[in-house]
């Protein structure tokens, strides 16, 4: 049985969402993060050496790292669905934007974070820097919304699976404002009205808001 080991308010809401977009029989567990470091608790620890969200289990296989395990699942169990083939016309925006997410929006997010923590003035020059680049990586989102429903065209993909929470559940971490790109709003209200998505966030983090504003 697939395992969606799910960490409170973290990435691994994404691998929730695909399961219940794919409607493909999974277990969900839950973890509490510990109420000190906010970090996962030693139990979560122990499933993966990475000690990070996401983790699932199926079978023999522990599997961690979100694009690893959305690959996995769409590959296993979900025959293809929210992948894009590879003759498409669409798939070069495809895999673009799925490893955009991880490969450079949510690293800005996470520096931006840790910067604007380490008490550092704001002339500091690091600071500015990182934190530039993080506006820089969301208007590059809201201009391929403005061309585009989703990310890789006019269907949700996976792509959009690795988006989503760093533009609404990262904002619980890292406040940054979403209020000058309409194109992202207008696609996170399109996200809100998923009941898949809206189902995954109640099973994965009940009583969280999802901030889709
Ligand atoms: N690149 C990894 C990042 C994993 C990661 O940093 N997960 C965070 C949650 S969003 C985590 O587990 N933090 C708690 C901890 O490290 O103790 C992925 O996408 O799977």
């Amino acid at each position: 049985m697939l395992t969606v080991h799910h960490l409170g308010v973290s990435q691994s809401e994404r691998i929730v969402w695909l399961c219940e977009e794919l409607q493909i029989p999974y277990e969900l567990k839950r973890y509490h993060r510990d109420p000190q470091v906010r970090g996962a608790p030693p139990e979560y620890k122990a499933l993966h050496p990475l000690g990070a969200a996401p983790v699932i289990t199926d079978g023999e296989v522990v599997m961690a790292e979100s694009g690893a395990i959305v690959d996995y699942i769409i590959a296993r169990y979900g025959d293809g669905r929210l992948a894009v083939p590879h003759d498409a016309a669409n798939y070069p925006d495809y895999i673009y934007w799925f490893h955009y997410v991880n490969g450079t929006f949510q690293p800005a997010a996470m520096v931006d974070m840790i910067l604007a923590h380490a008490g550092l003035p704001s002339d500091n020059l690091l600071l500015q820097a990182m934190a530039a680049r993080l506006i820089r990586s969301v208007e590059a989102v809201d201009n391929r919304l403005g061309q585009a429903d989703f990310l890789a065209g006019d269907q949700l993909t996976a792509a959009d699976i690795m988006m989503v929470f760093s533009l609404t559940t990262m904002r619980y971490f890292n406040p940054f404002s979403l209020s000058g790109y309409p194109n992202i709003l207008a696609y996170l209200q399109r996200i809100g009205e998923r009941p898949a998505y809206l189902s995954a966030m109640a099973k994965a983090d009940p009583g969280m808001p999802p901030l889709l504003a």
